[in-house]
């Protein structure tokens, strides 16, 4: 599986590696969406088919539970197993407080949620994920398509009375089309270049009506395994 890596791939691959030595017998567990939580998936597709490993996994997104599928990952509804033991999960930024930014993959509604309903989650990520600040990476808030161009203006009015920097709002794309997500909703990328108070600013995204919920994840990751180009692993 790790033949002739890239030094990104491999930074990935030894991430996902250590991050599913945490997960036991019995478990259910939330898998993350994006390329390094599909390094995870194949790895605990691994440990099924090698080892025997006995858990339930839970997806954030289809992409991930077609993928699932396809190494023998046993799969269930976030309902049917309504609390997780552990979710592991890929990131776009995390700072030292492990505070993040995910979404750039667009599953953030489903990860916020499956994440918040386990009881650890560990983020699996190379160094270049690691921020001073976040915000550098454009932040991903999910909304309803409804009068959409309502909530843009009113997220762009927050912004500019919380005095964030950047302040320039876009829809995301697909193509010509608006980007959907797994929910139906549409996302706006806020380029912000830094986010001074990230949990203020969080709080307030969401009190906007239109919002869903934003790609600020405070307080909810309890681990960091960073992978590194030559094979070396830091956990934080
Ligand atoms: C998911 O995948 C997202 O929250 C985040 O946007 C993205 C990271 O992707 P990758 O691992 O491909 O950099 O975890």
């Amino acid at each position: 599986m790790t033949a002739d890596l890239s030094p990104i791939d491999r930074a990935k691959f030894v991430a996902a590696k250590r991050a599913v030595e945490y997960v036991e017998d019995g478990m259910r567990v939330g898998l993350g969406t994006g390329s390094t939580a599909a390094w995870m998936v194949k790895c605990l597709g691994e440990l099924v088919r090698d080892e025997g490993l006995k858990f339930t996994g839970v997806a954030t997104s289809k992409r991930t539970a077609e993928l699932a599928q396809q190494v023998g990952v046993p799969i269930v509804t976030l309902d049917e197993a309504r609390w997780l033991d552990l979710t592991i999960d890929g990131a776009d930024e995390y700072d030292h407080n492990l505070h993040l930014i995910k979404g750039g993959g667009g599953a953030l509604l489903q990860e916020k949620i499956v994440a918040t309903a386990s009881d650890q989650m560990i983020v699996i990520a190379d160094i270049s994920k690691q921020v001073e600040a976040l915000g550098a990476f454009p932040l991903p808030v999910e909304i309803l398509k409804f009068g959409w161009q309502t909530t843009k203006a009113l997220v762009e009015e927050t912004l500019v009375s919380l005095d964030v920097l950047g302040q320039t709002t876009s829809l995301r794309m697909n193509r010509d089309e608006p980007y959907i997500t797994d929910e139906g909703n549409y996302i706006l990328d806020l380029h912000l270049r830094r986010i001074g108070n990230p949990r203020q600013l969080s709080l307030v995204l969401n009190q906007i009506p239109g919002v869903v919920e934003n790609g600020l994840f405070i307080d909810i990751c309890d681990i960091v395994i960073i992978g590194n180009g030559d094979g070396s692993v830091e956990v934080r």
